[in-house]
């Protein structure tokens, strides 16, 4: 073990040491162009050049290989030159020194496809990545470690903590990932937002001296880059980096001679189960990086730029959902999502013209009012770029900058490369709104299904667990998290038959109860407490009785400071039998068995083994808990994304051909909230303090399709859906759709090209509408009213139906109609 305390005394030293780490010679790589990484108080350096990264997160996990050329093609294409990503510990060791480096997790793969695309690369290691993901990546094995404190100062932790850093670090070494080899990654970061949970851990001592230890366990692998830590300016290591996660960074200062940093400008948000849609404006999203650029920042990442799918039971929460769209720039399935995509291209591009003024130019700052302020920057032959914001939540303004008089809206920066023209601002959208529709695809005409019903038997009555306790055991050590479900079993004899309420005070998240075999209730728990009570009648019979309790998980906790210490399962109860009378029968420390995981999971059902006999019932059980279904279906003719429609289903995991696509919980309808009745893009974005705003899904299914993505499918050929469903649902509704663009529309100001299109293969077959003074936020797709220009109409309607893409140009003749208003045309199409 390293004394990290001397480090702390001694931090010249080892920020000296750090610096010469940097500045070190590159090279010893015989053919590899090397390209040196350091930073001053303005940019990162490469190869002496200061640059503008303007980077976006995927997660490889999230995605499947045959996705990811085409993801990181379309982030290079939307402008930006870096991919971030977390490392994902749990998915890569799940079970100790048992490693997984295939499928979505070959991440040499996923870093080399950067590669290949000349982008660079943020190597974000964590291992701690939080990220929505199941127990924040660490592998539930830990805490079965004697002494196993997580992200504290003590040597198991640490130990194991730098023993899959330096897998990582030295995988990537030994295939020249890192930039000093000629590979691709620029930055590394250890540990991830310490800073915003460190105040609150039981051990201040122990917290400090264990953020030290990772940058001092981080320096010591040599990587040639510099390390990051995120949201961390209270108790900043000497030899790291400092950066910024939230919606808004602009405000951000890091400590001394450090560039500004952005490693998480939250996109959107992810989903819950119980929770509506997140939507974060493309005007805001624009207007945040715009404002970030104009106070010196100079490294930014969007978080997320495809978000993607939690597969498996890789979700985190718990009550995240297996959809991770995140509202990103790239939708779950990987298709570009407008206006967001197009609005930051077109800021993307303008920026990239700029950046030598943003990161060598002279910056000079003149202010309006407090909210108001124009920004100009110099470089020594003369030339500037400038910008100008408006914060004002609701006040448009007119500023006079240089001589001339420039409109800007509320809560919006407008761009001047030349400090003349404004070539963009923030808040007018020129980019298409295109809406994405699912469509039934014939394949799911006539499905039959199989059935067969998961065997509780064993784990309800006579057979023997795989361990034994007098204690109810809390679950997420006792399984290590190997299945959602635990089995808890005891039995009890009784004199005569005798009628009894089941209580079980467990932490959650779900409880089946079953009394001699039979299912006696179900209960899950709230999104928040977790905790909950449960109660069911039971009747005992006289003689030997079995009281068995199914508990099952949904995604483990992944953030908060001792977050894994948060417990699942029925710990310590009580478990009782309560008569009418209030007396009680305790079983809290009756001898209890458990099993982990459920039959069908132990035989692998999902793999649709020839041996299994599937029952092909004329009528197929609905509403039957624990049962299994399976169909065969014909992979939908196209390119299109594929999803599966589960809305008759309840909870349960879904599988095509062995592959698991998530946990599906379509009985889960998403609350209403205030947020899905207000969408003004203007003012801070929020997704706390009931202040949530632009949230779509309302009283609808949580989640109702799932990503079948295209590489588990056999193209042309069959394939196997496996359901299964834990508390009683119908296949019979079950249908697969593929994914298309449905209503476009855009809005145009006299000048504009008016571009329509409808993505690769659909063509527009109508224009619906062309009209003036449609109301803000209105919904493509259902815009109605305004006052119509005819001339537009015919414009567009000759220029566009029957074609897959058209541009007309905005002319005179539309507002000669006798149209006053705004001067804004918006036009509806459909593709
Ligand atoms: C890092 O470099 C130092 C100095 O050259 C060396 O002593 C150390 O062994 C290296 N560590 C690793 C992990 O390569
Ligand atoms: C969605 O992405 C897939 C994969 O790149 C592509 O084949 C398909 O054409 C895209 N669909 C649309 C509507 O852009
Ligand atoms: C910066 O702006 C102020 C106020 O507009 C002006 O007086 C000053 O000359 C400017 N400096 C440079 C270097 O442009
Ligand atoms: C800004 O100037 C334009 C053009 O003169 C005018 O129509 C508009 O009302 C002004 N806006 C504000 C907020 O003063
Ligand atoms: C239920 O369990 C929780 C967590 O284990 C415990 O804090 C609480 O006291 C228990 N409640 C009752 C009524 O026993
Ligand atoms: C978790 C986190 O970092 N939240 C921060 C996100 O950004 C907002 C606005 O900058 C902060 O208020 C949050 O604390």
């Amino acid at each position: 073990m390293r004394d990290s305390t001397s480090t702390m005394e001694r931090p010249a030293l080892a920020m000296a040491v750090a610096m010469l780490v940097l500045a070190s010679v590159c090279g010893g790589f015989p053919g590899a162009s090397c390209t040196k990484v350091s930073y001053d108080d303005r940019a990162l350096l490469i190869d002496g050049e200061r640059r503008i990264i303007l980077s976006g997160s995927i997660h490889y996990p999230r995605s499947t290989p045959e996705m990811w050329p085409d993801l990181i093609q379309k982030a290079k294409d939307g402008g930006l030159n870096t991919i971030e990503t977390y490392v994902f510990w749990n998915g890569h060791e799940p079970r100790p020194r048992e490693y997984n480096f295939e499928g979505n997790y070959d991440i040499m793969r996923f870093f080399s496809e950067v590669q290949k695309a000349g982008m660079y690369a943020i190597l974000r290691i964590g291992p701690y990545v939080c990220a929505e993901w199941n127990y924040g990546g660490l592998p539930a094995w830990l805490r079965k470690i004697p002494g196993m404190q997580f992200r504290l100062h003590n040597e198991p932790f640490e130990r194991e903590m730098e023993t899959f850093t330096k897998l990582i670090v030295n995988m990537m070494k030994d295939a020249n990932m890192f930039a000093d080899q000629g590979g691709p990654i620029i930055l590394a970061q250890i540990e991830n937002e310490y800073g915003n949970i460190q105040g609150s851990l039981p051990d201040q001592e122990s917290a400090t001296k264990y953020i030290h230890w990772c940058a001092e366990m981080a320096n010591n692998q040599n990587v040639s880059v510099p390390w990051i830590m995120c949201q961390q300016s209270n108790d900043l290591p000497p030899n790291v980096l400092e950066t910024c996660n939230g919606f808004y960074c602009h405000d951000f200062k890091p400590k001394g001679n450090m560039p500004k940093m952005w490693t998480e400008n939250w996109t959107g948000w992810f989903k819950s189960w119980d929770k509506p849609d997140y939507h974060r404006p493309a005007e805001d999203v624009a207007y945040a990086v715009a404002m970030f650029f104009q106070n010196r920042g100079s490294v930014q990442n969007y978080y997320m730029y495809h978000g993607g799918t939690n597969f498996g039971r890789t979700s985190g929460g718990p009550y995240i959902t297996t959809s991770y769209d995140y509202d990103a720039p790239l939708d779950e399935y990987g298709n570009i999502s407008q206006p967001k995509y197009g609005h930051l291209k077109q800021l993307h591009a303008l920026l990239t013209s700029m950046e030598k003024h943003l990161v060598y130019g002279q910056q000079n700052e003149t202010s309006f009012d407090d909210k108001v302020k124009a920004t100009k920057y110099t470089l020594d032959d003369g030339s500037s770029a400038c910008f100008i914001s408006n914060s004002h939540d609701n006040k448009d303004v007119n500023v006079t900058f240089e001589g001339s008089v420039y409109q800007v809206p509320a809560w919006s920066v407008s761009v001047l490369p030349d400090c003349k023209t404004v070539a963009y601002n923030t808040a007018k959208v020129k980019t298409q709104t295109s809406v994405m529709v699912k469509k039934e695809s014939a394949v799911s005409q006539g499905l039959k299904w199989f059935w067969l019903p998961e065997l509780l038997e064993p784990f309800r009555t006579e057979r023997t667990g795989s361990l034994r306790s007098n204690e109810l055991l809390e679950q997420i050590v006792t399984g290590a998290d190997e299945s959602d479900y635990l089995w808890y079993k005891t039995s009890l004899t009784s004199g005569a038959a005798e009628e009894f309420t089941l209580y079980v005070n467990t932490t959650g998240h779900e409880l089946y109860a079953f009394v001699n075999g039979k299912l006696a209730g179900y209960q899950h728990s709230a999104n928040g407490p977790y905790l909950f009570q449960f109660q069911a009648p039971a009747k005992l019979k006289a003689g030997k009785n079995y009281i068995s309790l199914l508990s099952a998980t949904v995604g483990l906790k992944n953030y908060g400071a001792s977050f894994e210490l948060m417990p699942a399962g029925i710990v310590g109860g009580p478990v009782k039998l309560v008569r009418a009378d209030g007396s009680a029968i305790d079983l809290s420390h009756n001898t209890w068995t458990y099993k982990t995981g459920l039959y069908g999971e132990s035989i692998q059902i999902h793999l649709d083994r020839p041996d299994l006999e599937w029952t092909f019932p004329r009528t197929v059980p609905v509403n039957r808990p624990f049962s299994w279904y399976k169909a065969i279906f014909h992979t939908p003719a196209g390119e299109a994304a594929v999803v599966v429609d589960l809305a008759g289903m309840n909870k349960g995991v879904v599988y095509v051909n062995g592959h698991n696509l998530g946990r599906y919980w379509t009985s889960y309808i998403a609350g209403d909230m205030d947020g899905c009745h207000r969408c003004d893009y203007r003012g801070e974005y929020k997704t706390w303090a009931n202040e949530e705003k632009c949230l779509t899904g309302c009283h609808e299914i949580g989640q109702r399709f799932y990503h079948v993505p295209r590489s588990f499918l056999n193209a042309g050929g069959l394939n196997t859906i496996v359901l299964f469903e834990e508390a009683g649902g119908d296949p019979a509704k079950v249908n697969f759709r593929t994914v298309a663009v449905g209503p476009v529309c855009v809005d145009a100001e006299k000048g504009d090209a008016i571009t329509l299109s409808c993505a690769r293969g659909g063509t527009i077959s109508s224009i619906d509408v062309a009209s003036f003074g449609l109301a803000k936020g209105g919904q493509c797709g259902a815009y109605k009213g305004g006052c119509e220009s005819k001339a537009a109409m015919e414009a567009l309607s000759a220029a566009c139906v029957g074609k897959e893409s058209c541009t007309v140009s905005y002319t005179d003749d539309f507002v000669s109609s006798g149209c006053e208003g705004s001067g804004v045309l918006t036009a509806q199409a459909t593709c």
